[in-house]
């Protein structure tokens, strides 16, 4: 059988085909017109991330495991006490982007209609919302202009802050396969960092982080400049126009004005104005560069503010994009999921909006204020003036900044709920209550993408255990609070046909979040639902692939607005301090919950890791391959250093994935402080000031495993110094690194055979076969279990270069003596060494593919050929272009 869906992660919201063949395979869907039939490497791994192993099955209490029925009175019971006691504003949920938008709906209804109270938010505040005040400020609606396919029809794409190669790559895709058709086409990159998304491209702009406003200002004052301004569109749809280019003018000055101020050769800047200028047909795509930052609103007007003097905006091919993070951000702002907002893109700044949502829902506690957003709503959980909290699908304890008080004041919350798939997060080992939700392939709703489309996430297989939807989960609590009535969902097609319904009510094209032609929709016709782009109503009855090219907008005066914005000095770098910059590598989702499970995806970047240009590691002592120890007023990192010039002098990246489950001292966000954008309230997740030393704890310690160390042991191995925890397709590695202390007392550093008996025993090894060289401190050892190998341990004073692959191979085969000799070298008998998996669909090694190189395949659809890498969803092509280059400047001559 064959079945549609949608992708659950990002927000390019790609179409997949199940097959349930003996197990589910995932394929690109080749109708949807998000991905006509592609998938990134994420997608491709989807069937892996499947299965009852580390899911959460049945509902707890304190630890206890409960009935539903039991866990529903307990949450309604605490949550009403609390009420009871102390006012509805002291109960909050955070909400998810990764929410369907029929969960959303219900959550929204429930605390804002109900309950009454208005402190909702969601990770969205973290992600989305500069752009949501942005798009507010400019079109007096939160939309996006424009849609997918313009990018076929752009001639020039300038990508800034967003690493599309990685994080949007089907569209990523899409726009290479446009440049690839027609190469006179310009891709333009604005990222401080030269991240993978670079490759290739026309023009790279390393500015100083912090500057693009000036960038756009100076874009602004030169459109004005040459006389590329389209004076009509001004005239006829906008507004502040002469009040934002009198502000841009102030600020920028010349080009070389522009390019002291960004830190960049003027040549770049004249490069990229002229580039704006000369193409009509330019799409200006961001994501988190330009909304993650203290003036996030401010940079997402910036950038429009050019493409309204220009009159770009909404027409086939050009306008400014928004790329959504997650699969349902978009929806989460149709629902009103965001605490300043009420529901179906209304807010409380009008008091009719407020009576229109009380009237629709019956609400018998309607809110009229906003609620906290998410930074100030942890600073009220710390406070203790929250005292009840209901987090969905999503994992602050690791995403928040300063995350380590989110997790101090979750700890110390009288009662926190979490609604989550598995069993272990580092939020989830915070609450209170756990409820067991269905993820992705067992739930049931719909997704809106980054242009607007709405699709539907289908059910693939049956809920595991006693697991249920949260969107059902939301309505008994409802139900069991009192408000029965308006709570009694037959399923989701009724909560879909009620928000369409809203969207709908008293209307009359005034507000642009119009799902009318929807409201009618009957169970089947909401289960057979084809994407589709809002608005769907009597103008647009088969929704709107683009919005504003008619000139018509959202504000009161029904015209676009210009902002005048300027940039603020950046933030002085202290002393010996290095700025941090965070984001996201190609393989791994967020917190790790669901790709971290996928062995596949887990070799390209197995550890946290910290990169930074050679001179800067030089100063600091810090050598490629070695830990490295973050630190600053507010936590501490631990992370694999990684050198690389792709880093400008004085700044750094980290990624954003690492949390307890797999590493010890692995979020990023322990680092970042919670500054927050006066407009939107985004805190500003790209900068942290850090200090930096080496992490030089001597014993390299390799623990592989099958299966996994319990709860209770990998806490031993994190409390003991460097930890992190690793997939593989038979084990799990453990790469430890701990003091010397640990293991050696022997004056030549050697391993004293006590402690290492005492350890090995904390961990429950016991191992039969050994190669031991206690003085020189190095000890390899194995066990097994029914003749087949269950584990082995690797020690030494140096770095250990193991061949995991073939280690991992070892596991589920009965091995001669000689092989069990052979496996405590840790290399095969071709003796092979370890390197990162470039490409994770067909688990090709960097080592493999530079050989290939070298041996004269220098394109990457010859290398196809050869290893197959970069051959199925085409993710690692850029990695592999970055190979071709560097080993042919190394080696240029002789190849
Ligand atoms: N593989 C993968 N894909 C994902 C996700 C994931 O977890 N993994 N998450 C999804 C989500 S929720 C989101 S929000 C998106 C995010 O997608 P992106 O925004 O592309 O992701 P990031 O890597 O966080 O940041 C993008 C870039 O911003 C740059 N940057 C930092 N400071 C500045 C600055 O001052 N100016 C400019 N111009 N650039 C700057 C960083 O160097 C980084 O390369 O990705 C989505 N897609
Ligand atoms: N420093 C720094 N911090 C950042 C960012 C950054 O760039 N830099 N990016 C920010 C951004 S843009 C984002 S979007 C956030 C993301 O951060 P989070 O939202 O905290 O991360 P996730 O791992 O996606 O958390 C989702 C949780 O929901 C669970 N889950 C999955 N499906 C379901 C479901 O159907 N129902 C329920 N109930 N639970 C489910 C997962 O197991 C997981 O625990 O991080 C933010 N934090
Ligand atoms: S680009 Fe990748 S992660 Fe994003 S929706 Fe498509 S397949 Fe999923
Ligand atoms: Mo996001």
């Amino acid at each position: 059988m064959q079945l549609q869906s949608t992708c659950p992660y990002c927000g390019v919201g790609c179409g997949i085909v199940a097959d349930q063949l003996s197990e589910l395979r995932v394929s690109g869907d080749a109708s949807h017109p998000a991905n006509y039939g592609r998938l990134c490497v994420k997608g491709s791994a989807l069937a892996q991330t499947l299965g009852e192993q580390g899911r959460l099955l049945a509902p707890k209490v304190a630890g206890q495991t409960v009935s539903w029925p039991e866990a529903i009175d307990t949450v309604a019971s605490r949550l009403s006490a609390i009420i009871a006691q102390y006012g509805p504003g002291s109960v909050a949920m955070y909400l998810s982007g990764q929410l369907l938008t029929e969960d959303y709906y219900v959550a929204n209804k429930l605390m804002k209609g109900f309950i009454g109270s208005p402190h909702v938010d969601t990770n969205s505040r973290l992600c989305m919302a500069s752009t949501v005040a942005g798009h507010k400020r400019a079109f007096g609606a939160d939309i996006v202009p424009g849609c997918y396919a313009d990018i076929e029809l752009a001639r020039c794409y300038i990508l800034v802050g967003a690493n599309m190669a990685w994080n949007h790559p089907v569209l990523f895709q899409r726009i290479q396969a446009s440049k690839q058709q027609d190469p006179s086409r310009k891709i333009i990159v604005i990222d401080p960092r030269r991240s993978a998304s670079c490759e290739g491209v026309d023009l790279h702009l390393a500015l100083k982080p912090g500057t693009d406003l000036l960038l756009f200002n100076g874009l602004l004052s030169f459109l004005a400049k040459e006389n590329q301004l389209d004076h009509d569109f001004i005239l006829a749809y906008t507004q502040g126009f002469a009040e934002a280019l009198a502000t841009a003018q102030q600020q920028a000055g010349t080009i070389e004005q522009v390019a002291l101020g960004c830190d960049l050769p003027a040549e770049q800047v004249a490069a990229l104005y002229r580039a704006f200028v000369d193409e009509p047909l330019t799409l200006t795509l961001f994501s988190q560069g330009v909304n993650q930052a203290q003036n996030g609103t401010d940079k997402v007007n910036a950038i429009i503010n050019c493409h309204l003097a220009t009159g770009r905006i909404g027409k086939a091919g050009s306008g400014p994009f928004s790329l959504t993070g997650q699969p349902n951000a978009m929806g989460g702002r149709e629902v009103g999921g965001l605490a300043n907002q009420l529901a179906a893109h209304m807010d409380y700044s009008q008091n009719a909006d407020i009576e229109l949502v009380q009237e629709f829902w019956q609400a018998p506690n309607i809110c009229r204020q906003p609620g906290y957003k998410a930074v100030d709503l942890f600073a009220a959980v710390e406070r203790g003036d929250i005292k009840a909290i209901w987090i969905m699908a999503t994992n602050p304890v690791v995403s928040m900044p300063e995350a380590d008080r989110v997790k101090a004041a979750l700890a110390a919350c009288p009662l926190v709920i979490v609604s989550d798939i598995v069993t272990h997060t580092d939020t989830i080992d915070c609450a209170d209550i756990v409820l067991p939700a269905t993820g992705w392939s067992e739930k049931d709703g719909t997704v809106t993408n980054s242009e607007r489309r709405i699709s539907r996430q289908r059910a693939l297989l049956p809920a595991p255990g006693l697991a249920r939807h949260d969107w059902q989960i939301i309505c008994d609590v409802a139900q069991a609070m009192g408000f029965a009535d308006h709570f009694n969902f037959s399923g989701p097609a009724a909560i879909f046909a009620e928000h369409a319904a809203l969207s709908a009510y008293k209307n009359h094209g005034q507000r642009a979040f119009d799902l009318s032609g929807l409201t009618q929709l009957t169970v089947q016709q909401y289960q057979d639902l084809a994407p589709v782009q809002w608005p769907v109503n009597s103008k647009y009855p088969l929704g709107a692939s683009r919005l504003g090219a008619d000139g018509q907008f959202y504000t009161a005066s029904g015209k676009a607005g210009f902002i005048a914005v300027s940039q603020q000095q950046p933030a002085e770098l202290a002393t010996d301090h290095l700025l941090l910059n965070t984001g996201r590598i190609r393989d791994q989702w967020h917190s790790m919950t669901r790709t971290g499970r996928a062995a596949s995806l887990l070799q390209h970047r197995a550890e946290p890791f910290l990169e930074l240009h050679p001179q800067d590691a030089q100063l600091l002592g810090l050598s490629d391959g070695g830990l490295a120890r973050l630190s600053n007023s507010l936590g501490q990192m631990d992370a694999r250093v990684r050198l690389t010039e792709a880093q400008r002098n004085g700044e750094c990246f980290v990624p954003i994935h690492w949390t307890e489950q797999f590493s010890s001292q692995g979020r990023c966000d322990v680092l970042v402080p919670a500054l927050v954008d006066p407009v939107s309230g985004q805190p500003a997740l790209k900068q942290a000031q850090v200090q930096i030393q080496p992490l030089a704890l001597y014993w390299q310690v390799w623990l592989m495993l099958k299966p996994e160390l319990d709860e209770r042991l990998w806490l031993l191995c994190r409390s003991r110094g460097y930890a992190s925890k690793q997939k593989h397709s038979r084990t799990v590695l453990y790469q430890l690194e701990l003091a010397e202390l640990e293991l050696a007392t022997t004056a030549g550093g050697g391993l004293d055979p006590t402690k290492l008996q005492q350890w090995l025993c904390s961990l429950a090894i016991q191992p039969e076969l050994s190669s031991q060289a206690l003085a020189l401190g190095h000890y390899r050892a194995a066990a097994f279990e029914a003749e087949q190998l269950s584990c082995c341990v690797f020690i030494s004073p140096a770095p250990l270069n193991l061949a995991v692959e073939y280690l991992d191979q070892q596991f589920n085969k009965e091995l001669s003596l000689n092989e069990r000799r052979q496996l405590l070298t840790g290399r095969s008998s071709s003796g092979e060494a370890q390197s990162s998996v470039i490409c994770s669909c067909f688990q090709v090694r960097e080592a493999s593919i530079c050989a290939a190189i070298r041996q004269g395949c220098h394109s990457y659809q010859q290398l196809g050929q050869q290893l197959k890498c970069g051959t199925n969803c085409g993710s690692c092509i850029p990695e592999l272009k970055a190979l071709i280059a560097a080993e042919l400047s190394l080696h240029g001559e002789t190849l």
